[in-house]
């Protein structure tokens, strides 16, 4: 294995066309920090990149909404993304932009050297063109049937009803996204890069030289290579981009995924004068944290253009993680269903690490994960603030009142093996961290973090230097001690001695946490430095797992508090927030959608809800697998339901208006998160919707048939 002397960090460049949201925060930007950090505690020669990707039809997109140039979006967007990182503690060394000068630059350069080495094939081609918009449209603004399955709104790249990946020649009736106007064809020419011919190096590279990276990383490369690699175009028709750095291409810029990534090498130039030492030399560790979303452009496009050009470094690893869902959904940007990471700063000032905690103990690391407000309170109650904030606490509280305010000293003479146990845990929790780190599961790290602070308070309970103390008043004073007869007989000196010990463990182990805390939890950290008087350098890794950190006699400052509980109503406020925000996004959409049908209006029957009482509903369409009769209930039917993700049980009162037989395989919605009721001993998980039409039952199902477990809103 080579041995690195330097390490490069990347974290994905996000589009500069919205706000960050914490699905960004837990996918690449955390990780990423929390090993920066970790590496720099180690004081290796670390440089952290980032910055704004500020080209793409994202951007332009967006402009088009908002009725603003390109560059007005990228910058408020580069300002607000950066903002939030910064605040959030993410620590680049840059959070550069794709628009600046040197970029463009290092981008046609980059571009200019393969084409010169003949790297990129020349071809025309027939692409979709907007008549009104005048403009190449992108798959993704491309939309019309699905040949699979009838969606009208499939996208030119892919049915997000059925999942199947499309072109959009495959589409029935395509039109513009953003005009409606039917396509037309038009002929362009573009430059390609022919992937297959990097096939056999990119198998050497990965399939065989990296096994160790994550397996869904490893898996879709996999993927990729074995369903055989094309031809990609570089270069797009657009006004808004790098230009295409030759004679013959007006009207043509750099395909956006081709000058992103090479934002992080123009990053690094701009960062330092010995950017080259950075990626050019085999020294170098690379890594790029990014989103599961990312992973074939770094790990098979970026790598063949830089194995194509030459003379740079390749990745060393591409820890990507899945998505970070919000209360059970999807994020969604579009219909605002996402915590955003400068609404949180707003409403939680001063509690960056409780964020940062939280999405790292439920980083979608292995696989997708949830983010509940009610988990945020739960982690932040009881982990936070009652395992590692309370050792932390008393141990300073204690050590004020018993020790005067001094670390105390360690009488080995006195020590028992409950003592030795414990500075035992030292090392072997900084072995432990460390190779979860290392690993890239932070998680995992982290868990072992709190582990450690824990065991802090078994000792502390077991050590009871409270009692300790109360006995040996006594003693003073002349009385007996009748309350604690564990400690019947014993000396001052011994009682002295064991609170001395029990304290200056504890003592050094707070010293130890801040160590240990200080990748995830930087704010904290700094807190507890300021309680312990020390400086920075403390922090350095090599001084983890010593019991020696701080000084016999050295004078500490007053406790203060780390962490504080959230409240039933601040969980309560910001779910409230996401519906409310969902809502709005929603009637937006609906004021901007032209009204599409007459409506007859229809007194309502039932008193008027807010659209809060409905979000409530989780609905969702489901397939009916078996069908009984329950017996001696001549109403009652017990159906077995596929959603999707599972399967329900359900008695429904439908068994005078259907034979069980006739309903099998029939698809029906259910009311899928009504609590749980008995009939006749069987437990009901759900409950069926149907019409009723003077009598006559009928099953509320899709139009069309369509996945288990598809929501209905
Ligand atoms: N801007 C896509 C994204 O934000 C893209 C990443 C570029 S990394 C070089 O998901
Ligand atoms: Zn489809």
């Amino acid at each position: 294995m080579t041995k690195f002397n330097r390490y490069l960090i990347t974290a994905a460049l996000p589009y500069a066309n919205g706000p960050v949201h914490i699905g960004h925060l837990a996918g690449c930007y955390l990780p990423a920090d929390i090993y920066v950090r970790y590496l720099r505690a180690k004081k290796a020669d670390v440089k952290f990149v980032c910055g704004t990707d500020e080209h793409g039809v994202p951007i332009t997109i967006k402009a088009m909404k908002e009725g603003i140039t390109p560059q007005d979006v990228v910058d408020k967007y580069h300002k607000i993304i950066g903002d939030s990182f910064a605040a959030m503690g993410i620590s680049f060394d840059i959070f550069a932009r794709t628009s600046a000068p040197i970029h463009h630059k290092t981008s046609q350069d980059f571009f200019l050297k393969m084409y010169n080495d003949g790297l990129f094939e020349e071809k025309e081609s027939e692409q979709y063109f907007d008549p009104e918009k005048q403009m190449f449209l992108a798959d993704r603004y491309i939309v019309g049937t699905c040949p699979n399955c009838g969606n009208d709104k499939a996208y030119g790249d892919q049915c997000e009803r059925c999942g199947r990946t499309l072109s959009p020649d495959e589409l029935i009736n395509p039109h513009s996204a953003l005009s409606n106007a039917p396509l037309v064809k038009k002929t362009t020419k573009h430059w390609y890069m022919p992937l297959q011919n990097y096939e056999p190096w990119l198998r050497e590279y990965i399939i065989e030289g990296h096994k160790e990276w994550k397996n869904n990383v490893y898996g879709q490369c996999k993927s990729w290579l074995d369903s055989g690699l094309q031809s990609r175009a570089m270069t797009r028709d657009s006004n808004w981009g790098i230009k295409v750095p030759l004679a013959d291409a007006e009207g043509k810029v750099l395909y956006v995924w081709f000058d992103a990534p090479i934002g992080y090498i123009s990053a690094t130039k701009e960062l330092t004068e010995n950017w080259a030492d950075y990626w050019c030399k085999d020294d170098t560790k690379l890594v790029h944290f990014i989103g599961k979303d990312n992973i074939v452009f770094h790990c098979i496009i970026f790598p063949a253009m830089l194995k194509a050009h030459g003379g740079f470094v390749v990745p060393d690893n591409v820890p990507a993680n899945e998505f970070l869902n919000i209360e059970g959904e999807k994020v969604s940007t579009s219909r605002n269903w996402a915590v955003w990471v400068n609404d949180y700063i707003q409403d939680f000032p001063d509690q960056q690490d409780v964020l940062r905690y939280v999405l790292c103990a439920t980083a979608p690391e292995t696989k997708d994960n949830d983010f509940t407000w009610k988990d945020f309170q739960d982690r932040n109650n009881n982990e936070l603030v009652a395992v590692f904030g309370n050792f932390v606490n008393r141990t300073m509280v204690l050590m004020h009142k018993l020790c005067g305010g001094k670390v105390p000293p360690l009488h080995e003479e006195f020590m028992e093996d409950m003592d030795r146990e414990m500075l035992k845990e030292f090392g072997l929790a900084k072995e432990k961290i460390e190779n979860s780190i290392e690993n890239y599961r932070f998680r995992e790290a982290l868990s072992e973090v709190i582990e450690f602070a824990r065991k802090g308070n078994q000792y502390l309970q077991k050590s009871e230097p409270w009692i300790l103390s109360s006995v040996l008043e006594k003693i003073k004073s002349g009385e007996p001690n009748t309350k604690h007869p564990q400690y019947e007989g014993k000396s001052e000196a011994y009682l002295q001695a064991r609170i001395d010990i029990s304290m200056h463990i504890c003592l050094q182990m707070t010293a130890n946490l801040a160590i240990f805390a200080n990748p995830f939890l930087p704010f904290t950290t700094k807190k507890i430095c300021h309680m312990l008087k020390v400086v920075d350098r403390m922090l350095e890794w090599d001084n983890a797992g010593s019991a020696t950190l701080l000084s016999v006699g050295y004078t500490l400052r007053g406790p203060e508090l780390l962490f504080k509980k959230v409240e039933d109503e601040e969980v309560t406020a910001q779910v409230k927030k996401l519906h409310d925000g969902l809502k709005q996004a929603m009637e937006a959409a609906a004021a901007a959608a032209p009204a599409q049908v007459e409506e007859t209006p229809v007194a309502p029957a039932k008193p008027e809800i807010q659209y809060d009482d409905f979000a409530k509903l989780d609905l969702r369409v489901g397939t009916i697998l078996q069908a009984e009769k329950v017996a001696k209930a001549d109403k009652l039917l017990k159906l077995l339901v596929d959603i999707g993700t599972e399967q329900r049980t359900v008695v429904s009162g439908i068994a005078m208006h259907f034979a069980p037989e006739d309903i099998i395989g029939k698809q029906v919605t259910l009311v899928a998160n009504l609590a749980p009721r008995k009939m006749r001993g069987i437990e009901s998980q759900g409950m069926i919707l149907m019409a009723e039409d003077n009598g006559k039952l009928v099953f509320v199902n899709p139009a069309e048939a369509v996945k288990p477990g598809s929501g209905v809103n």
